[in-house]
């Protein structure tokens, strides 16, 4: 019967969607969003993603991608808005049921400062590119003192920039690693070096292709003998 073969092409199982990572696209200010999702079906064409933004949005397709794939970056978004994802397998016979959405708030990168003479940090949390109050803005630390340099990056992984501070005259970078603004010692938090020479200037970056973390550098305005 010719509805055995349309039960033999359905796909009866369905994809489980995780957000694994939130990401720079690097460069601009674009930012993307990465989903993977569980294979469960072995007779899918391929995979079907939409997406919508915010919680309350209304899903549309936005890619497919080929059979056997578990991962989709969508790359462009804005920065800061939230994005919602669901995947459903599809083949010659019609789509699974979805699976479970999942959603993720793209990374806003502001700027801050940090004062030196009374450690404390000063950061634009609501990417207004004004310095407001202690109750809108982040007022943090103190963390660091005169004569240290600042340095932001995201130590643990998380996806959030923490504060931190090379002091250039004991060469030793202080990170704090934990996210809770303040300075641990060195088993909690990170303390890195002697790295770097006391006319250097910090630098962060994520030098590494797929590293999770961001990782020190410095850079060295004049050369030195
Ligand atoms: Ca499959
Ligand atoms: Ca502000
Ligand atoms: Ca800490």
């Amino acid at each position: 019967m010719s509805s055995s073969w349309t039960l033999s092409l359905r796909v009866f199982l369905t994809p489980l969607v995780l957000l694994t990572a939130l990401a720079w696209a690097g460069g601009s200010d674009a930012a993307q969003l990465s989903s993977t999702w569980t294979d469960t079906s072995s007779n899918e064409d391929g995979f079907k993603i939409e997406r919508k933004i915010g919680t309350s949005g209304t899903f549309t397709q936005i890619a497919t991608v080929g059979k056997n794939l578990t991962a989709y970056t969508d790359a462009g978004l804005a920065t800061a808005t939230t994005y919602c994802y669901r995947v459903r397998a599809y083949n010659a016979a019609g789509n699974s049921a979805y699976s479970n959405e999942t959603c993720g708030t793209t990374a806003h990168v502001s700027i801050g400062i940090f004062r030196p003479s009374t450690g404390k940090w000063y950061l634009d949390l609501n990417g207004n590119g004004k310095l407001d109050s202690c109750t809108i803005d982040a007022c943090l630390g103190p963390f660091g003192q005169q004569g240290n340099r600042p340095v932001v990056g995201d130590w643990a992984g998380t996806g959030t920039a923490q504060i931190g501070i090379f002091d250039p005259s004991t060469l030793l970078w202080k990170l704090n690693r934990n996210g809770n603004d303040s300075w641990d010692g060195c088993s909690v938090d990170s303390c890195l070096g002697p790295f770097g020479t006391s006319g250097d200037l910090p630098v962060v970056g994520r030098w590494k292709t797929g590293s999770s973390t961001d990782l020190i550098g410095i850079y060295r305005p004049s050369k030195r003998g």
